[in-house]
């Protein structure tokens, strides 16, 4: 517990916006602040608070080149510069992220140290949903980004770009990661098996959100088609239209948990955060348009819902790099398992006798669709491995690793 633990940093933001007149740090550290409360602040964060160089915490809602939006606490109301007027110049915030009880939202600039970092590690770059440190600057804004606080997890999409490879963060600590994905007019069981190694590899929770349920003749069949390939996952219809099915991500985020929304363009992402949070904080493509495959969101964004919790909107994913091999053992569990089976312990499962992933195929146990989804999955990773740097790789920490293990032992399905 981090209160019986002597700290020289203080959690709080200071009383004074002045850089030259923060307070000097407390013997002991406080308890968090309910608002940081509210932003998904736990006892863990507080110790790492602890670790961390001094600063005042506060979470990133958006990230952009050299600086991101951020959201503190802010006792009384108002007492941190909100920075209004140069938000509004530099082209507005979500709606619902102004100052909000006692939150309030600051622009950030980065500080040297946070520039140093990133130049030597692209994947220090901060991103919407980072716990991140602000110290005070004397900068053009009043406060710098200076530490991001060890992510608990985070969506790393792998890039490659002529012979140079880096990761990019996609959305940082959230609790449940959901592949969304519209029950209409299809779904497409490889995108979501694509989207499900992301999300496993993330560490956080997988979900498959299935969206526009109020759309087909049969929502159960096709969300028991949809569970089928996705051992392990929590599977949801949910509507947007009619608010059936949104219970289960309710309670979650009720509980103060952050979800990220990770799907296609269109598959309903930025509705199903409008319907989550009461009202429309974010902008979803018009019903009449012709714009096929146009992408309505265009940045990564943290939303707090009134009623706790957070969801993370993101743009459509077009490419989706895959990071690494273990992610596709937990996305394709029944074959990972029955691999172990087989006579080879590096057979291929092509003409290898005592083949147990063949047998399967043979007596119908297991889809064809699903090995050969599998397998074009798997030949991408091989190709990309040359090229990916190890660095990115080991952005997978064992923590991680025995968490997704840990769902593997206890799926929340049966
Ligand atoms: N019938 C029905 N339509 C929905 C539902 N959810 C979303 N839609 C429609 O699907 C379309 C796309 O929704 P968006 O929320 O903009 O999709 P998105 O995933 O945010 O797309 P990008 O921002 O481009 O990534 C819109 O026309 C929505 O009205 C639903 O539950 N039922
Ligand atoms: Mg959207
Ligand atoms: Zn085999």
């Amino acid at each position: 517990m981090s209160s019986a633990r002597p700290s020289p940093h203080r959690p709080l933001p200071p009383g004074a916006a002045s850089p030259s007149e923060l307070p000097p740090p407390p013997a002991t550290p406080s308890p968090p602040a309910a608002p940081l409360l509210r932003l998904g602040w736990d006892d863990a964060w507080q110790e790492a608070l602890a670790a961390a160089p001094q600063g005042v915490p506060a979470r990133v809602v958006r990230s952009g080149r050299g600086r991101c939006d951020v959201l503190v606490p802010a006792d009384p109301p108002g007492q941190l510069p909100t920075d209004a007027a140069r938000r509004r110049a530099d082209g507005g915030l979500p709606p619902d992220l102004g100052a909000d009880g006692n939150l309030a939202h600051v622009l950030a600039a980065w500080a040297p140290t946070l520039e140093r970092a990133v130049a030597a590690d692209p994947l220090a770059v901060p991103a919407a949903g980072d716990w991140v440190l602000l110290t005070p600057s004397a900068g053009r804004h009043p406060w710098a980004v200076a530490v991001v606080l060890p992510r608990r997890t985070a969506v790393v999409r792998a890039q490659v770009a002529q012979g140079s490879s880096h990761g990019q963060v996609l959305a940082a600590n959230a609790d449940v990661v959901a592949v969304v994905e519209g029950m209409a007019p299809d779904v497409d069981l490889a995108r979501v098996e694509r989207l499900l190694a992301l999300a496993w590899s993330s560490g956080a929770e997988p979900w498959v959100v299935l969206t526009k349920a109020d759309l087909p003749t049969d929502p159960a069949a096709l969300a028991a088609e949809v569970a089928d390939v996705a051992p392990g996952a929590r599977v949801v219809a949910v509507s947007a239209v009619t608010g059936a099915g949104l219970e289960p991500l309710r309670d979650r985020l009720g509980a103060g948990a952050t979800v990220a929304l990770l799907g296609a363009s269109g598959a309903g992402k930025s509705t199903l955060l409008n319907a989550l949070v009461g009202g429309d904080v974010m902008t979803t493509r018009a019903l009449r348009t012709d714009g096929k495959g146009r992408h309505t969101t265009v940045t990564r964004e943290l939303h707090l819902v009134p009623d706790g919790g957070a969801v993370l909107d993101t743009p459509g994913l077009r490419t989706i790099g895959l990071a690494g091999q273990e992610a596709l053992d937990d996305v394709f569990v029944e074959i990972d398992d029955l691999a172990r089976q087989c006579r080879f312990s590096d057979c291929a499962h092509r003409t290898e006798p005592g083949c147990a992933v063949l047998a399967a195929i043979e007596d119908g146990t297991l889809p064809q669709r699903r090995l050969d989804s599998h397998r074009k999955l798997l030949r991408e990773l091989e190709h990309q491995a040359a090229r990916v740097d190890a660095r990115l790789r080991a952005a997978q920490t064992g923590r991680e690793r025995a968490r997704r293990r840990a769902y593997r032992r206890h799926p929340l399905r049966p």
